[in-house]
């Protein structure tokens, strides 16, 4: 099909037609797109079949269950990893079809909130990339990420609608739905052979699974992202239809739904159960079909669990071996505990799952039993090891207080428990995790995140992967680790000013765009400077523009201040309901009135805030960032992976010394980052024994207090909108360590501009060795981590 330019434009022309009744000249881009996909997905299928029938011939395989997968757009990047980009692209434009276009229409694929559905995504990336049999299961919600549309300055969210052409992706199995039962009750059955258990008068859901095809570089594996959708099923009786027929689908129709009160809950405890039956017996059925022997299962599976929202899988394993394959329980729980594995992905305390038994147990009544019985278990072997330690063991528990502990649930029945950067491994054994390190020291370990480059470099800078590839050739594009070969340039000025000119031709198009969405004239040979990602208090967005009013001040009351003009750009989504985090972005929207509007910083400070953040728009801002601000409060920011995908694209880390940031340090060298701020230990030793007051930072820097006066005095606005902010800073001692930081940010910042002014050889040395140091970064080198220390493949 895409052998022959001729044959390629007729059977693109004549499916079209065919598909729209509508003569080519007056065909859309949109139906332009469907149908180019639709014939990408044909083209692969081939390949689609042999890797499934490769895999049936006895590797073992892995399932990656998560409950979000933040895929992006899908076109562009197939046609690079099967080679058909280019010549797709002139083909197409032969027609008049310019491609980028076509892949503008292409909705993004957000089943997932950021950096934990990202990483997912990037994951099955390399795991196809790399010829590895590893397979994705997730939930196919109806509307993904709501969409942030700005007005006024204030986040408003609406619904999301990434269907709306169909899905060209993917592919409906109908006949390999599977039924899932909530509610009702346990019968328990006494036999001679002993007691059985039967779960009666259930609803059922039926989940429908939708296949889409995970293109690995090269073309030669393609893997399964499977998603289920949740339906009415024909086991369930005819009353009150129209209740059970909207309870039923609300189960995929939203990523997260709210879940602030009692109905939110029952929802999302739903959504995890229906992800994960159904999951684990379509990987079950699989199994046994290709003669494999239960008692084996650990030896042929890995079933990985990202976060605790799949961990449900764990009693669900337990409930199919134990009540429909007759297993012991002692036979069921070794199979188990060595089939599954579990990330943990954030040691904030909200984060971390727990359920109310009063809603777990009517929903899931077997599953609840046997999450007891685990406990029960579990308990006893403590107690064996902590004799008379009542508090250690309550501590430790799965089920207690009335609640169920998903992150103990996880830790029990799994071999191998894991961080997402070293710093955050180590915070997990040593302090949020120390019980059970103690206890299993062998089941921890680190898995440092990784993003593909081959989306965050070769599909989102093209400019920059061909001036990569004509300095070092092009193996960089299959091994990442290649990049280093780019080192002996960091001293080459004719690579360096070609470099330059990448960036600046990327800084271009993003001054273009926002033009186009913002209204606003940015200078691209300003320092861009970037932060985007979610909007959270300890991702400190504040901190951010805190020192950004204050860059103001300073040049206000000093016209003589040297500084090197400087664009900041914003983009993230805040929770619907996280009021404080929808007020900070309210705050980046009047700093940004005030300063763009002021004769005096014109030309010198530029704000931006970028609406409706999401991956397709990220491949826009990081190829054009200088700057890349990372600057969490040290310790609360597990990994980060926005950071790696700067640093590739040759951005400079600011940063703290927080989640991967440290890792990067170590690649580039202290000479090619700008690292200020507490360190964890320090934040950590603050958290337990206080001795921080934030007041006292107010009354000392004038700065400071300056700054923080104009939250209230009616500089920003006049109808109290950040008091919220003043009071969380000052009133609630500053739980971030925002005034704590922010000399020591305000003076890296400084000496940031003024290399860029004044030692430009340098910056453009300091970018060089940022990329040329970022290949152990690539999502390849974790993945294969991962596969030969935890999965075993
Ligand atoms: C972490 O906050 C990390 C990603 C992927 C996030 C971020 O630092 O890079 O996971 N955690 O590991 C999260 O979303 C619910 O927890």
């Amino acid at each position: 099909m895409f052998s022959d330019k001729k044959a390629f434009q007729e059977s693109f022309k004549k499916r079209l037609e065919q598909s729209y009744s509508i003569s080519f000249q007056d065909s859309t881009r949109a139906q332009q797109f469907v149908t180019l996909s639709n014939m990408v997905r044909e083209h692969i299928s081939s390949e689609w079949i042999e890797t499934n029938e490769r895999y049936r011939k006895g590797n073992k395989q892995v399932y990656y269950l998560s409950i979000e997968f933040l895929l992006g757009r899908l076109l562009g990047q197939n046609l690079i990893n099967l080679g058909l980009y280019e010549t797709l692209e002139t083909w197409l434009a032969d027609l008049n079809i310019p491609l980028d276009e076509l892949e503008e229409i292409e909705p993004d694929a957000a089943l997932g909130n950021g950096g934990l559905g990202r990483l997912a995504a990037c994951f099955l990336d390399s795991l196809a990339s790399l010829n590895l049999p590893g397979h994705g299961c997730g939930i196919r919600y109806k509307h993904g990420l709501f969409e942030q549309k700005m007005v006024d300055g204030f986040q408003m969210e609406l619904p999301e609608n990434w269907l709306r052409y169909g899905y060209v992706w993917e592919v409906r199995k109908s006949d390999l739905s599977v039924d899932v039962p909530f509610w009702g009750s346990v019968d328990v059955i006494e036999r001679k052979e002993g007691t059985k258990f039967r779960h009666v008068d259930a609803e059922y859901v039926r989940a429908v699974p939708h296949d889409m095809p995970v293109v690995g570089y090269g073309g030669e594996t393609i893997n399964t992202l499977r998603l289920w959708s949740a339906e009415m099923s024909t086991m369930t009786p005819m009353h009150d239809v129209l209740k059970y027929k909207r309870e039923t689908e609300a189960i995929s129709e939203f990523l997260y739904p709210d879940d602030s009160n009692d109905e939110g809950k029952i929802l999302r405890l739903k959504q995890q159960y229906f992800l994960v039956s159904a999951s684990i017996r379509s990987i079950l059925r699989r199994f046994l079909s290709n003669g494999g022997e239960l008692k084996e299962l650990h030896k042929h599976v890995a079933i990985h669990i990202n976060d605790t929202h799949p961990v449900l899988a764990i009693p669900e394993l337990m409930r199919l071996l134990l009540d429909e394959y007759q297993l012991s329980w002692d036979e069921a729980w070794h199979i188990t505990e060595r089939t599954f594995a579990y990330t943990n992905h954030t040691t904030l305390s909200e984060a971390l799952e727990r359920w109310p038994i009063r809603i777990f147990k009517p929903l899931l009544p077997r599953i609840f039993m046997i999450v007891e019985e685990i406990n029960e278990r579990f308990c006893k072997r403590l107690w064996e090891e902590y004799p008379g330690e009542w508090g250690r063991i309550e501590k430790m528990a799965i089920v207690a207080n009335g609640e169920v502990r998903m992150a103990h649930l996880a830790i029990a029945g799994s071999h191998s428990i894991n961080g997402v950067a070293w710093l955050h491994t180590e915070i997990l054994k040593n302090r949020e995790m120390n019980d059970f390190y103690q206890f299993q020291p062998e089941k921890f370990n680190n898995k440092t995140n990784g993003i593909t480059h081959r989306r965050w470099l070769l599909k989102a800078n093209p400019e920059l992967t061909s001036l990569l590839t004509e300095t070092i050739g092009d193996g960089f594009q299959k091994d990442a680790a290649e990049l280093s070969k780019l080192a002996p340039y960091a001293d080459d000025s004719a690579f360096l000013q070609k470099l330059w000119d990448v960036k600046t031709k990327r800084k271009e198009i993003l001054a273009k765009r926002i033009f186009e969405q913002n209204g606003v004239k940015v200078d691209p040979s300003s320092i861009f400077d970037v932060q985007v990602k979610r909007l959270h208090a300890y991702k400190r967005q504040l901190l951010n523009v805190l020192h950004i009013l204050a860059l103001y001040n300073k040049v206000k009351a000093d016209s003589s201040y040297q500084m090197a003009p400087r664009t900041f750009i914003f983009g993230a989504k805040a929770s619907p309901g996280y009021f404080y985090a929808k007020r900070i972005i309210k705050l980046i929207h009047s700093v940004a009135d005030l300063v763009n509007n002021d004769p005096a910083t014109k030309g010198l400070i530029t704000v931006v805030f970028m609406e409706n953040y999401r991956v397709s728009l990220a491949e826009d801002i990081i190829p054009a960032a200088d700057i890349s601000e990372q600057i969490s409060t040290a310790s609360k920011e597990a990994s980060g992976t926005g950071n790696m995908k700067f640093m590739m694209n040759g951005a400079i880390t600011m940063g703290t010394l927080d989640g991967a940031n440290v890792e990067i340090l170590e690649q580039t060298g202290p000479d090619n980052i700008f690292i200020f701020g507490l360190k964890a230990e320090e934040v950590m030793s603050y958290d337990k024994e206080g001795g921080y007051r934030s007041m006292d930072y107010y009354h000392h820097d004038p700065l400071i207090r300056r700054t923080l006066d104009q939250l209230v005095d009616g500089t920003l606005d006049d109808k109290g909108l950040f008091g919220v902010i003043y009071d969380s800073l000052l009133g609630e001692n500053d739980q971030y360590f925002v005034l704590k930081d922010f000399e020591s940010y305000r003076k890296t910042q400084e000496e940031a501009g003024r290399i860029y002014a004044e030692d430009q050889a340098r910056w453009r040395k300091m970018m060089v060795n940022n990329i040329s140091g970022s290949g152990i970064f690539s999502s390849d080198r974790t993945i294969k981590e991962y596969a030969k220390e935890i999965w075993n493949i």
